[in-house]
C-alpha cells in the first residue's frame, strides 16, 4: 500500500485529507502541487478541474476530499470509522461535512484567510471591508447554526469523532491563520470542539509544517 496526496498544506481540503489519513492511521507521502493555475500539466490530467488536493493509492488516482475520504473509508473499515456508524449517522456527517466546505469555506478560507494571507503573499491588495463583512454578518448565522447542531454533545455526529467535525476544525484553521478565532462567549460550545480537535495528535503533526509555510509566506522575496 503506498498512499501519496497531492496537494498544499495551507488547504482546508487537503487539510481535511491529511487529518482523515492520520486519524486512521494510514501513512501517505505529500507531494506539493500549487492550486490556482500553478499546476503541472500531469495533474490537470489527473484533475481537469485543476484543485487539490488529490490522492494516488498505488496506481489508482482520485480527486476531491470528499470523495477521497469516502474512498478510504469503504477500502479501509478495519481503521477508524469516519463518516458514522449507520445510515442516519452517515447522512448527517456528510450533510455537515459539505456544510462546511461549501457554507463555511467561502468565508473563513476564500475571504478571510484569502485576504489576510494569500494576497498579501502575493502583493495583491486585499479586500478589508469584505473580510469585515464576512466576519460580522455572513459567518455569525452559520455558527449559530453549527452550535445548535453541536448542543453540548463532544462530537457532531454520535459519540465520536466524525468527518463533520474535521470539516469544521479545517475551517477555523484557515481563518486562525488570517488572525480570527471563534468567539468563545458567543459560540462556547463550537470554541471548544475546535480547541478539542486542535489538541488532536493529527492537527498538532502538521500545524508546525503550515506554521513555516506562513512564516515563509510573510517574509520578502
Ligand atoms: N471540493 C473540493 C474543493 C477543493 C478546492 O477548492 N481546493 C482549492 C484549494 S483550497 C483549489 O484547488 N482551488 C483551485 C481552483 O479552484 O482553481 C475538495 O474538497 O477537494
Amino acid at each position: 500500500m503506498s498512499l501519496t496526496v497531492f496537494g498544499a498544506p495551507l488547504s482546508p481540503f487537503v487539510r481535511k485529507l491529511r487529518l482523515c489519513l492520520a486519524e486512521k492511521r494510514l501513512d501517505y507521502q505529500l507531494e506539493i502541487v500549487l492550486p490556482f493555475g500553478r499546476q503541472p500539466d500531469w495533474y490537470c490530467e489527473l484533475n481537469p478541474l485543476g484543485r487539490i488536493p488529490a490522492l494516488r493509492d498505488g496506481d489508482f488516482d482520485l480527486a476531491d476530499s470528499s470523495v477521497i475520504c469516502q474512498y478510504l473509508e469503504d477500502k479501509y473499515p478495519d481503521r477508524s470509522l469516519l463518516l458514522g456508524q449507520n445510515s442516519e449517522q452517515r447522512a448527517r456527517v456528510r450533510w455537515l461535512e459539505k456544510y462546511a466546505d461549501y457554507e463555511l469555506a467561502p468565508l473563513s478560507t476564500f475571504t478571510v484567510f484569502r485576504n489576510r494571507v494569500l494576497k498579501p503573499s502575493m502583493g495583491q491588495p486585499s479586500d478589508e471591508a469584505t473580510v469585515q463583512s464576512a466576519l460580522s454578518e455572513k459567518l455569525p448565522p452559520h455558527f449559530d447554526y453549527l452550535e445548535q447542531c453541536l448542543g453540548d454533545a463532544e462530537y457532531f455526529v454520535g459519540d465520536s469523532l466524525s468527518l463533520a467535525d474535521l470539516a469544521f476544525a479545517c475551517q477555523m484553521v484557515n481563518m486562525e491563520h488570517g488572525g480570527e478565532q471563534l468567539d468563545a462567549k458567543r459560540w462556547p460550545n463550537l470554541a471548544a470542539l475546535y480547541m478539542r480537535i486542535k489538541a488532536r495528535p493529527s492537527l498538532q503533526a502538521i500545524l508546525p509544517g503550515e506554521q513555516k509555510v506562513l512564516a515563509k509566506m510573510s517574509t520578502p522575496a
